[in-house]
């Protein structure tokens, strides 16, 4: 384990602190005012963050987030610990119950599976003296990360494409990216459900979801709950299905990865060498060359969907890019597409600037996230990038040293917006001021 280096030798208390004040008991809040239960993939990030330096406590915020996992195997987006709150939809929404663990209410959708990776990574890097109390961990975890990850190539893909399908934008993470667009305007909006939106409380409207996006978001949630959340009926009937390039390659990545924990365990892994097998075939069908990028795909139309943005990259994230084609991203990347037209933007902007559909200040519309330049940080560096991985972690690092740990910034000039107090950019914040290099790609 490196140790932080300067010029950011202070930031680590600070992210260390950040986390500590969200930190509710049994789980950190992933942010302090704007979301105040348990988020999936926020757990896992946070575990990560805190795992060198609070190992236990990093395994309780991970048990906690597995306590929530459906009988079906699906680990769920939003985890009510403490029931109702200010935010919405409350968990009465979801009308989930008789599928939820009893006495601990979820939503109904999942999110990126990153945590078999960020367990892997904790464990690879953990100090001798821990690595027991890890290995025992991966061992009481494994059954329900790998139930989760069977639920995820079953009942999202039946018909094992090799490509599992979101049936909400909020699966992927990136709820209001412009690549959903076209997907979620093809769904009837003729429906107008008695909801008042509550995520603009706490954080300035321009930042956040239109309300034209929201009310599809929350007319898709009454659909489904409509339909008890039986997995075979959702994927017979949901309007928006979509084959996402993001959600696709942290599945891939973390299936690889959980080969690698099946190994630690002495456990059989062949049913995940199936998944990984199926999607390298299947991945490559995304990529487009004059973008350049890897695409999501409408499956309800078989078209894949312009404004792929920071998802384009992340097959580097999965490994699932030939060199050529990271060499392409690589150049996309150091392009004003990405750059800027003075080439001095923060890296990078989750929308091309040259895309209409770039907002720098709309949520998942432009700014940078921390979490996107940590997984390309990597992604660039394993493809043999170092100056583009040196970019991002460089940009991340100064952004929250200037600013202070918030959910995203404005790719111009850095302005901070969304959600104060944000606990991934805190715990990505320590992970990335350790930096171990990933291993590198074969040409
Ligand atoms: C955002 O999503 C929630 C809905 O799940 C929201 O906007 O209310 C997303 O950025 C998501 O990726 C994240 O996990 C969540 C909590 O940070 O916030």
């Amino acid at each position: 384990m490196s140790e932080p280096t300067e010029p950011y030798a202070s930031l680590a208390d600070a992210a260390l602190k950040q986390l500590r004040d969200n930190d509710v008991g049994t789980f950190v809040k992933p942010a302090e005012a704007q979301y105040p239960h348990q988020w999936n993939w926020d757990a896992a990030l946070v575990a990560l963050g805190l795992a060198p330096h609070h190992p236990e406590r990093a395994m309780l915020e991970i048990r906690s987030l597995l306590a929530g996992a459906w009988e079906t195997g699906m680990v769920p987006h939003i985890l009510y610990h403490h029931g109702a709150s200010d935010y919405r939809p409350h968990p009465d929404f979801w009308r989930t119950a008789g599928r939820h663990p009893e006495g601990l209410p979820t939503s109904g959708l999942s999110q990126p599976p990153v945590l078999a990776t960020c367990l892997l990574r904790i464990v690879e890097t953990a100090p001798e003296a821990h690595q027991g109390a890890w290995h025992d961990f991966l061992a009481e975890t494994y059954p329900t990360l790998l139930a989760w990850h069977r639920w995820w190539h079953t009942a999202r893909d039946p018909r094992g494409t090799g490509l599992v399908a979101i049936l909400h934008p909020w699966e992927s993470g990136s709820d209001d990216a412009p690549r959903f667009g076209m997907a979620l305007e093809a769904i009837a909006s003729d429906f107008v459900m008695p909801f008042t939106r509550g995520d603009r409380v706490h954080v300035d409207a321009s930042e956040r979801p239109s309300d034209e996006d929201y009310r599809r978001f929350i007319d898709l949630i009454d659909r489904y709950a409509n339909l008890g959340w039986d997995d075979a009926d959702l994927m017979e009937q949901a309007p928006f299905q979509v084959q996402d390039a993001f959600l696709n390659a942290v599945l891939h990545r973390a299936d690889v990865d959980l080969v690698r924990i099946a190994t630690i365990l002495g456990q059989p892994h062949d049913e995940i060498d199936g998944w990984i097998d199926a999607t390298q075939h299947a991945y490559p069908t995304l990529w487009v060359a004059a973008e350049p990028g890897f695409a999501s795909r409408d499956l309800r139309t078989g078209s894949l969907l312009p404004h792929a943005g920071f998802a384009g990259f992340m097959a580097l994230w999965a490994r699932l890019a030939t060199p050529d084609q990271a060499e392409r991203l690589a150049q996309a990347f150091a392009s004003p597409s990405y750059a800027g037209a003075s080439g001095d933007g923060y890296r990078i902007p989750t929308t091309a600037y040259d895309d209409p559909a770039f907002n720098p200040r709309r949520y998942w519309r432009g700014p940078v996230w921390i979490v996107v330049n940590w997984m390309l940080h990597d992604g660039f560096a394993a493809y043999g990038h170092a100056e583009a991985a040196a970019t991002l972690r460089t940009d991340a690092l100064d952004l929250v040293s200037t600013h202070g740990f918030h959910e995203h910034y404005d790719p111009r000039d850095g302005t901070p917006g969304g959600a104060t107090g944000f606990s991934w950019s805190a715990a990505l914040t320590l992970d990335l001021l350790r930096a171990p290099s990933p291993a590198r790609v074969e040409a």
